[in-house]
C-alpha cells in the first residue's frame, strides 16, 4: 500500500504550550471518546498533583481544541470520591481493607470455586476505556491466568455490529478506511445514526472542512441533531428502519444509473442479488416504512450517487439494533456500488465510541478472540499464541459467550465475576434483570477508581488509577495507535489495573506468564502476539509512535510506515480481493409498537456526560450543565397528552418505567421519545430497554423499544431520585 503523511488538518503547529513555573506538562490524550484528542496535563512539580489542562497543538486530530468533557477530564485525578483503598463486604457493608486481605480472599474464592465447579466458573467482564496493554492482559489473564473461556467486554454494546458488518462485507474491522483528514476531501458526506456534534465534537472541524470545499451533507437520524440542522437533506427516519432506507437509496441509484459498474464488476461480488432485492424498495414503499418523504429519498440518492468522492460515517444509531450488523453492511454497500473506496475523500467509517474502542476489540478480550484479531477456534492461531505465551495449545480454552449473554447466565456455569472498567448496572439493557443476575453469583469483584452502581454490589472492590497515572497506548477512531503518557504516582493505595492482574496471577501460581514491569513490556509482547494477524502491531514501538505522532495499523515491520488508508489497491480482505455485496430485507426492530405501547423510545447521549456517567456525573462543571435525564417529546405529541415543557412524564415499557421531566422540542419525530442514558438506579433509562440481541454481533437493541407515555405527578418521582429542575 502506498504511504501517506499521517498529519491531517491541524499540523501547522501554530503554538506550542509552555509549562508555567513550577509545573510540568505531560503530553497525553483525552480519557473519553475515540477521537483521543491530544492534551497537556499540568502537573505540580512540588506535589505531583494535577492542576489542569492545556491545549496540545501538535496532535493533528484536534490541533489544540477540546470539547467540554475533554477540558474537564483532568478533574478525575484529584477527585475526593476516588477509591484509595480496597473494600471488602463485611456484615453487608463495603469496608476498607488491606490489599493482602483482599487478594487472599479473592484467590481463595477462585481456588475454591474452580476446585468445585471447574475453571470456567470464573468470568471476566472487561472494558475498552483501558489501554491496549491492559485490554491485552485481561484476555491473557482469562485464558492462561484463570484458564476460563468466559471473558467479554463492554465494546459488545458498542461497536460490535460495525465489526461484524465490516467483516462480512470487506473482511477487516478497522473503524475507518482512512485518516480523518480524508473526510475534508469528500464531495458528499452521509452521516447516519451519529450525533457527531455532541458525541465526537472534534470531528466537526473535519465536516466543516468538507463543507467549505462545497461538500453536500446528508444526515439520517430520527432527531434533528445539531449536525442534522446544518445538513442539505435530513432523512428523519423512524428508528430501526435503516435497512429499508439504504435499500431505497440503492434502488434510486441503480434505477438512475449513478452506480459504478466497472468498480462493481472488478472489485465486488453479489451485485445481481442486491439489485434484485432493492428493486422492491421504490421511494414510496420506503417512505411508508421509514416515514421519510419519497422526495428526500430521491434527493439524497442523487446527491450521494452523483458525487465522485464521498464518505459514509455512522455510529450507534445504526448499530445498536437487532439488525445492526446488516445495517452497517448496507451503508457500506452505498460506497461499494458507487466506487467510493481506497482513495482520499472516498471511504467509510464508524465513529469509535470509547477512547480505546478500536484497540480494545483487537487483542483478545472478546469471547471468541486471541490477540491481533485471531480467532480462538483457529488451530493455527491457537498454536501461534500458545508459543508466544509459552504454554501448551491445549491450555488455551475455547470461545466464551458475549457480554450480555454472560450476564444472563450468571449463576449457571459462572459463579464468580471479575468486573473491570465497566458499569453494567447503568449500561446494560433491562437492568432490573441484571440486578437479579448479579445476585446469583457466589462472589463478585469489581475494579474501578470510583464506586460505580455496579461496584456497590460487589463483595470486593479494588481501587485502580485514573488514566493519566499510567503509560500505555490506545488506538483512535482512525486506527492510529498513540501514546498515553502518565504521571508517576498511585494515590492512596490505588494500583494500576495491569499491576493488579499481574499480582493476582502471581498468587494463583501463574506469575511466570505475567512478569511485566511496565506497560512497554506488555506492549512488546502484544506486538509479537499480533504479528501476522489482521491487526498487526508488530512494527509499532513506543519510540516510533512518538516520532510519527501515532502509527496506523497494520504495521508489519519496524521499517513499515503504517497504513493510514486501507484498500488503496482496491483489494478487500478476502482471498479473491473482492468485497461482498450482501442483500438485506427490512425486518424492523425486535419489539414492535402496538396499542398498549404505541411510541418508539430511542436512547443515547448528551455532550456533557460520558457513558454510565460514573466519571462525568462527579465532575461539578459537567453535572451543573446537565444534572438529570429528561425526555425529548415533539410538541404535537406533548399537546395530545397535555404535557407542558419541564413537567414530569412517566415512560413505561414492558420491562420498567422512569419518571423524568419533558423537554418539548420540534427536533424529534412525533412518534418517538429520546432519553439520554448516563444515570443509574431510578434515573436509568436502561430500566426500559429491550435486551434483544443482534444474532451476528450480540449487540443489544438500545436504539428501539416500544413504550407508552403518561403525564406524571410529583409524588410519582421515585424516592431518592435527585430533584429535577
Ligand atoms: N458526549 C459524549 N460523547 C461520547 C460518548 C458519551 O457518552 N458522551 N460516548 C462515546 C461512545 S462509547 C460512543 S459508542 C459514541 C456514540 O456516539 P453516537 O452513536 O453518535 O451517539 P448516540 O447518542 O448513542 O446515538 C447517535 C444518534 O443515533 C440516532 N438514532 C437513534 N435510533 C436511530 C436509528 O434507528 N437510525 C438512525 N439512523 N439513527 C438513530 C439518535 O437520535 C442519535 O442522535 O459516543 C462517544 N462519545
Ligand atoms: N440505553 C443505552 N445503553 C447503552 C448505550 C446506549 O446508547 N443506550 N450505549 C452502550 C455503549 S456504546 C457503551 S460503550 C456502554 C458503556 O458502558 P460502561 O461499560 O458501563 O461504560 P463506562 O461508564 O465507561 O464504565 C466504565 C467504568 O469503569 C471505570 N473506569 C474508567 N476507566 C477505567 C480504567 O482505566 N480502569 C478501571 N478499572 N476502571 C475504569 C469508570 O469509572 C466506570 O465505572 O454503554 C452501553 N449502554
Ligand atoms: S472530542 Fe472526545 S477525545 Fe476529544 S476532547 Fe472531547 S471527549 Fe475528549
Ligand atoms: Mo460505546
Amino acid at each position: 500500500m502506498q504511504q501517506h503523511s499521517q498529519n491531517a488538518d491541524f499540523s501547522q503547529r501554530p503554538y506550542e504550550a509552555i509549562a508555567r513555573e513550577g509545573e510540568t506538562l505531560v503530553a497525553t490524550h483525552c480519557s473519553f471518546c475515540g477521537m483521543q484528542c491530544g492534551m497537556n496535563i499540568r502537573v505540580s512539580n512540588d506535589t505531583n498533583t494535577v492542576l489542569g489542562v492545556e491545549p496540545r497543538y501538535d496532535f493533528p486530530m484536534n490541533g489544540g481544541r477540546l470539547c467540554p468533557k475533554g477540558v474537564s477530564a483532568y478533574r478525575q485525578a484529584e477527585h475526593p470520591e476516588r477509591l484509595l483503598k480496597p473494600l471488602i463486604r463485611k456484615n453487608g457493608r463495603l469496608t476498607e481493607a488491606s490489599w493482602e486481605e483482599a487478594y487472599d480472599l479473592i484467590v481463595s474464592k477462585i481456588k475454591e470455586l474452580q476446585a468445585k465447579y471447574g475453571k470456567d466458573s470464573i468470568g471476566i467482564y472487561s472494558g475498552s476505556s483501558m489501554t491496549n496493554e491492559k485490554c491485552y492482559i485481561m484476555g491473557k489473564f482469562a485464558r492462561i491466568g484463570l484458564g476460563t473461556r468466559y471473558i467479554d467486554y463492554n465494546g459488545r454494546y458498542c461497536m460490535s455490529s460495525a465489526a461484524a458488518g465490516f467483516n462480512q462485507t470487506v473482511g477487516i474491522d478497522r473503524g475507518s478506511t482512512g485518516p480523518w483528514s480524508d473526510i475534508k476531501f469528500a464531495d458528499v458526506l452521509l452521516i447516519a445514526g451519529s450525533n457527531t456534534a455532541e458525541c465526537h465534537p472534534l470531528s466537526m472541524p473535519y465536516i466543516w472542512g468538507a463543507r467549505d470545499r462545497g461538500a453536500k451533507l446528508i444526515v439520517a437520524d430520527p432527531r434533528q441533531t445539531k449536525t442534522a440542522l446544518v445538513s442539505d437533506v435530513h432523512l428523519d427516519l423512524r428508528p430501526g428502519t435503516d435497512i429499508a432506507l439504504t435499500n431505497g437509496l440503492l434502488h434510486v441509484m441503480i434505477e438512475e444509473n449513478w452506480i459504478d459498474r466497472d468498480f462493481i464488476d472488478r472489485h465486488t461480488t453479489g451485485f445481481e442479488k442486491l439489485a434484485e432485492t432493492v428493486k422492491r424498495f421504490d421511494p414510496q414503499t420506503v417512505s411508508d416504512i421509514t416515514g421519510v418523504s419519497a422526495g428526500k429519498i430521491v434527493e439524497a440518492a442523487r446527491l450521494f450517487g452523483r458525487a465522485k468522492n464521498g464518505f459514509v460515517l455512522f455510529a450507534r444509531g445504526v448499530e445498536q439494533h437487532s439488525t445492526g450488523s446488516d445495517t452497517v453492511s448496507n451503508y457500506v454497500n452505498l460506497c461499494l456500488t458507487t466506487g467510493k473506496a481506497g482513495r482520499k475523500g472516498a471511504g467509510f467509517a464508524t465513529f469509535t465510541g470509547q477512547g480505546n474502542g478500536q484497540g480494545g476489540r483487537e487483542h483478545g478480550q472478546k469471547a471468541d478472540q486471541l490477540p491481533g484479531y485471531r480467532k480462538i477456534t483457529d488451530p493455527k492461531a491457537r498454536a501461534y499464541i500458545a508459543k508466544v505465551w509459552g504454554v501448551e495449545e491445549s491450555e488455551i480454552p475455547g470461545p466464551g459467550i458475549s457480554a450480555f449473554e454472560m450476564l444472563k447466565s450468571l449463576g449457571e456455569e459462572i459463579k464468580m465475576l471479575l468486573l473491570v472498567c465497566s458499569n453494567p448496572m447503568v449500561s446494560a439493557p433491562s437492568i432490573g434483570n441484571v440486578a437479579e443476575y448479579l445476585k446469583k453469583l457466589d462472589f463478585f469483584v469489581a475494579i474501578d477508581m470510583f464506586l460505580s452502581e455496579s461496584a456497590e454490589l460487589a463483595d470486593v472492590v479494588l481501587p485502580s488509577t485514573v488514566w493519566i497515572e499510567d503509560d500505555g497506548t490506545t488506538t483512535n477512531v482512525e486506527g492510529r495507535v498513540i501514546r498515553i503518557k502518565g504521571i508517576d504516582r498511585t494515590p492512596g493505595e490505588s494500583k494500576r489495573d495491569w499491576k493488579i492482574i499481574c499480582e493476582l496471577a502471581e498468587r494463583l501460581g501463574r506469575g511466570q506468564y505475567f512478569r511485566f514491569n511496565s506497560p512497554e513490556e506488555i506492549f512488546n509482547e502484544l506486538r509479537i502476539a499480533s504479528k501476522g494477524g489482521v491487526a498487526d502491531y508488530s512494527g509499532i514501538t513506543y519510540d516510533k509512535i512518538d516520532r510519527m505522532n501515532g502509527v496506523f495499523w497494520p504495521c508489519p515491520s519496524e521499517e513499515h510506515e503504517g497504513t493510514p488508508r486501507l484498500f488503496e489497491d482496491l483489494r478487500f480482505n478476502f482471498p479473491d480481493g473482492k468485497a461482498r455485496l450482501h442483500a438485506f430485507e427490512h425486518t424492523g426492530p425486535n419489539e414492535k409498537i402496538d396499542g398498549e405501547y404505541p411510541l418508539i423510545l430511542t436512547t443515547g447521549r448528551v455532550v456533557f456526560h460520558y457513558l454510565s456517567g460514573n466519571q462525568t456525573r462527579r465532575i461539578d462543571a459537567l453535572r451543573r450543565l446537565c444534572p438529570d435525564p429528561y425526555c425529548e417529546i415533539h410538541p404535537d405529541l406533548a399537546a395530545r397528552h397535555g404535557i407542558g415543557n419541564g413537567e414530569l412524564v412517566k415512560i413505561s415499557s414492558r420491562r420498567g418505567s422512569i419518571v423524568v421531566p419533558a423537554k418539548i422540542t420540534k427536533t424529534i419525530r412525533p412518534d418517538c421519545l429520546f432519553v439520554p442514558y448516563h444515570w443509574g438506579k431510578t434515573l436509568a433509562i436502561n430500566n426500559l430497554t429491550n435486551p434483544a440481541l443482534d444474532p451476528k454481533s450480540k449487540i443489544p437493541e438500545f436504539k428501539v423499544c416500544a413504550v407508552k407515555l403518561e403525564k406524571a405527578k410529583q409524588e410519582e418521582m421515585p424516592h431518592g431520585q435527585s430533584t429535577v429542575h
